[in-house]
């Protein structure tokens, strides 16, 4: 997708300790809320969408939601892998940054997707990534998902508490699997404005994190580790994840 469609969210993941709430407060984070939602992921039985780094998700609360890589599959800047993603065994991969010529990011650091979030962008874009002639009846998600045959391969309930810091949105996630995750979130409308965004998150993650090597897994790298481990090495091996 050349020109976005929706936001870009650029994200950092840390772990959280018991001290994260004190921390956030001393920072001057303010709690903005605290919510419960079920997550329900689909992709076509042979995982294609995911392969593709794209998340097709229905959150409670939310709607329909696609994340997108910034620039296509397989495309001139496509590292093979999430723009800034790192591995899950903490090693930095072969990162071609965001920015031309700028240093690879270290691990543990950001994701940057697009959203879609608009049923005509969402369509249109799952049928581009799955090679399917868009249907004219295909206005709503739901459905898309049933013609397009995408089947629901995680759900999962979380429960989070969200704090503003400054423009940044800091989510505390427990998921019901057991597997608790703290987030640093912002987002941006241009691609150019993704490194700064970046380095922002990556800094107040650090600020927040418990102090770890390597990276810190998302609750659906666990979640499908855990309970779909032939889908979760697939997309290991095909640098997904
Ligand atoms: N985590 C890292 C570190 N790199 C990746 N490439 C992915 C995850 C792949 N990924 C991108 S979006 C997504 C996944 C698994 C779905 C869930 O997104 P996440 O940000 O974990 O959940 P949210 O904060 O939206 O609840």
């Amino acid at each position: 997708v050349a020109e976005p469609t929706g936001s870009i969210e650029v994200e950092a993941k840390f772990m959280v300790g018991p001290g994260t709430e004190a921390r956030l407060v001393m920072l001057g984070a303010v709690l903005a809320g605290a919510v419960s939602f079920q997550d329900r992921y689909y992709d076509t039985p042979d995982g294609r969408l995911t392969l593709a780094d794209h998340w097709l998700r229905h959150r409670e609360g939310a709607g329909w939601e696609l994340k997108c890589p910034l620039w296509p599959v397989g495309g001139a800047r496509d590292p093979g892998y999430g723009p800034g993603a790192t591995s899950q065994d903490g090693s930095t991969r072969d990162a071609t940054s965001l920015n031309s010529g700028a240093p690879a990011q270290p691990p543990g650091s950001t994701t940057a997707y697009q959203e879609l979030t608009s049923p005509v962008a969402v369509v249109a874009q799952l049928c581009t990534i799955l090679a399917v002639a868009p249907d004219p009846g295909w206005a709503c998600i739901p459905v898309a998902v049933a013609g397009l045959g995408l089947e629901e391969f995680a759900a999962f309930r979380t429960q989070r508490r969200s704090y503003r810091l400054g423009g940044l949105r800091v989510d505390l996630d427990e998921a019901d699997f057991g597997y608790a995750v703290g987030e640093v979130e912002t987002a941006v409308t241009h691609p150019s404005e993704v490194p700064a965004a970046q380095e922002e998150v990556t800094r107040v993650g650090r600020e927040l994190g418990v102090e770890v090597t390597g990276s810190v897994m998302g609750k659906m790298s666990v979640y499908l580790q855990r309970y779909r481990p032939q889908h979760y090495e697939e997309l290991v091996q095909s640098r997904r994840l």
